[in-house]
């Protein structure tokens, strides 16, 4: 075991005195610890000493050329707006789906058939997701799709996991920022729900400002997830931050941190506790069915009010008092406990689930008569996870730590057994936020990797200018003790991921002609008489001029096409290419216009032909030996 010396103690031993400096800072000012927290020296841990410490850990998590990954995970792109899609345990970036941005590459945000699925909010050049999740069935990943939050235009997608592309975005209404977002585990994710963080007047008009006023609140959503339509949304007491279900199908919670319904800093952390507000799924639906609900201005969608009247609560809601300002909300993967982490309380708190029927019945004197336990387990805990074995690992920001505990430990300390449930305390590098292992939202979790996705880098990597990678750190823990084994630097900023076994995903190589994400240009082509696949033509209708091309390595159906200044003009290709890994490209210079077409798509792209003249277009996904010359003239006549 002399080559298993864990790194972390080579790190306390060149003499930084870490925990002395987040000691220092610690909690002391409540939130002005959780900003000032950063400022670490450097522990720099020579190359020879880690490939020494990690020697067993490295050949397991090493994937040699040419072989693949076991698992298949889905990163947040954060206020990039992307999902990413990486190997584990290589860490490997495997692709990019562009959701709420604009991608260059493909022409996500360019093309016609990305902003008809962008709608209205194709206006928005930015997102800013958290909180990719997959979709399941009995509690179990179905492999079918990937919904996503973005909490600054407050929308919510979805991606096909078939073709790894967004197909779905809408924008909720009557709320400011979607954040907290999970799926119905059971009996199958019939249902997203999405928390709107931020509180808001009703209506928003600007006659409005005060947050006390009773017409200021935010509201859970509750979204339908095959339509992704909102199917209805429930008014709450305070605010909310991050959400998760349970594996009953009836019950899923929310934290809140701003139960004072407070503007600023000092006023959010005024309260001793908050509240994670519980929710019945089955009798808010009941009370959408009793037509128990109003409508907010032009939105047609039910609205309930969730909120307490006095000591009164609704027939769907009830609040159970934690400790301040809660964060992360986590079912555990044997269904147990909703488990809401302290944030500026060192413990998390475990709902016990089985409890709740009785809560929502009357039949406990007590909310908090819920909670099973409440361990303490560092500082700054934001989110934790489950290995499937009855330990959870929870982010311990403030300390730079993962800790991993026993929750059957952690409940028979509650009720004053003398019993350690704390296992291990694994430093990270450095102040983490999420944490996932290997299946851990479903009832499979198998306990073999977790990832720590830490916020800050500092030192772990080459210096790239003020401005840091963050660092997801990969950590085995398929044994007795975690074992850090890999640094992940990632840009802005993947809050949270998740992992599915790589057979729960079969994504497929080439297209299906019929494919839905294309058939409004199916549809158009049809109107125009166009058999996609075989046919070269341009159509012009009034100053509309639509360019229907094929493409087959290396070169373009259409080579040449003659078009009046001012038109607009929709170039629409066909890739006729069946070998899986073709993908062309289409760039028309000078006029911002870029899309893929892989093999056996469609996709178009419009623009107006404003400057007259020569201009060329060309294939921008190499293709072929001669993909320089796959190549085409836009000739532009002078109005
Ligand atoms: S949140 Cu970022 S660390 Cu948006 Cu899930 Cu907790
Ligand atoms: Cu076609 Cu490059
Ligand atoms: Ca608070």
């Amino acid at each position: 075991m002399s080559n298993s010396k864990k790194p972390e103690n080579e790190v306390e031993k060149t003499g930084l005195s870490r925990r002395g400096f987040l000691g220092a800072t610690a909690m002391t000012g409540a939130g002005a610890a959780l900003v000032g927290a950063a400022g670490l020296g450097s522990a720099v841990m020579s190359r020879e000493s880690w490939a020494a410490a990690v020697k067993d850990a490295k050949l397991k998590y090493h994937v040699a050329p040419g072989e693949l990954d076991d698992y298949i995970g889905f990163w947040s792109g954060g206020h990039q707006g992307e999902v990413r899609v990486l190997g584990i345990p290589s860490m490997r970036e495997l692709m990019r789906i562009p959701v709420f941005n604009v991608d260059s590459a493909t022409g996500w945000g360019i093309t016609n058939e990305s902003r008809a699925i962008m709608g209205e909010s194709a206006k928005f050049l930015n997102g800013d997701c958290h909180h990719p999740h997959i979709s399941m069935t009995d509690g179990k990943y179905d492999g079918k799709y990937v919904f996503i939050n973005d909490k600054a235009n407050t929308r919510v997608a979805r991606i096909r996991l078939d073709i790894m592309k967004c197909d779905k975005m809408i924008t909720i209404p009557n709320c400011q920022a979607i954040h907290g977002l999970r799926l119905q585990k059971v009996p199958y994710t019939k249902y997203v729900f999405a928390n709107a963080e931020f509180v808001i007047p009703h209506p928003n008009d600007g006659k409005i400002f005060d947050l006390q006023h009773e017409n200021s609140y935010t509201m859970y959503n509750v979204i339908d997830a095959e339509k992704m339509e909102v199917a209805f949304q429930i008014i709450v007491d305070g605010n909310l931050d991050n959400t998760d279900a349970d594996y009953t199908g009836r019950f899923t919670a929310a934290t809140c941190y701003n139960s004072e319904k407070a503007y600023d800093l000092g006023g959010m952390m005024r309260n001793e506790r908050d509240w994670v507000v519980v929710f019945d799924i089955h009798a808010a639906e009941k009370a959408v069915k009793a037509g128990k609900f109003i409508t907010l201005g032009d939105s047609k969608v039910p609205v309930l009010d969730g909120r307490k009247k006095g000591d009164q609560d609704s027939e769907f809601t009830r609040y159970i008092p934690v400790p301040k300002n809660p964060h992360g909300c986590n079912t555990s993967s044997d269904g147990r406990y909703f488990i809401a982490n302290g944030k500026l309380s060192p413990t998390v708190s475990m709902i016990e689930i089985a409890k709740l029927p009785d809560l929502f019945a009357g039949k406990l004197k007590d909310p908090r008569d819920t909670i099973a336990a409440e361990p303490e387990l560092g500082l700054g805990p934001l989110h934790t996870t489950f290995d499937g074995r009855g330990n959870a690992y929870t982010t311990l920001f403030i300390d730079s730590q993962v800790v991993k505990w026993n929750m059957a430990d952690a409940v028979r300390a509650y009720k004053g057994e003398k019993v350690n449930y704390i296992k291990q305390k694994l430093d990270v590098h450095y102040q983490p936020g999420h944490i996932h292992a290997s299946l851990c939202e479903t009832s499979e979790a198998d306990g073999q990797w977790l990832i720590a996705l830490c916020k800050f880098s500092k030192d772990r990597f080459l210096q790239v200018g003020p401005l840091h990678p963050e660092n997801d750190q990969l950590i085995d823990i398929s044994g007795e003790e975690m074992k850090l084994v890999h640094d992940g630097p990632t840009y802005a900023e993947p809050h949270d991921c998740i992992l599915a076994r790589r057979d729960q995903i079969k994504p497929k190589k080439i297209w299906e002609r019929n494919d839905p994400f294309f058939a409004g240009t199916t549809a158009m082509a049809k109107k125009d008489g166009i058999n996609l696949e075989t046919d070269n033509k341009v159509i012009r209708d009034g100053n509309k001029v639509r360019v229907y091309m094929t493409s087959m390595a290396p070169s373009y159906g259409v080579q040449e096409f003659t078009v009046k200044q001012g038109d607009e003009v929709t170039v629409v290709i066909t890739n006729i290419d069946q070998i899986e890994d073709v993908s062309h490209g289409f760039v028309m210079v000078n006029h911002g216009v870029s899309m893929e077409i892989s093999p056996q798509q469609t996709a178009s792209v419009t623009f107006v032909a404003d400057k007259p003249g020569l201009h060329w277009y060309y294939c921008s996904w190499f293709c072929h030996a001669l993909h320089m010359e796959m190549v085409g003239r836009m000739l532009v006549e002078p109005a």
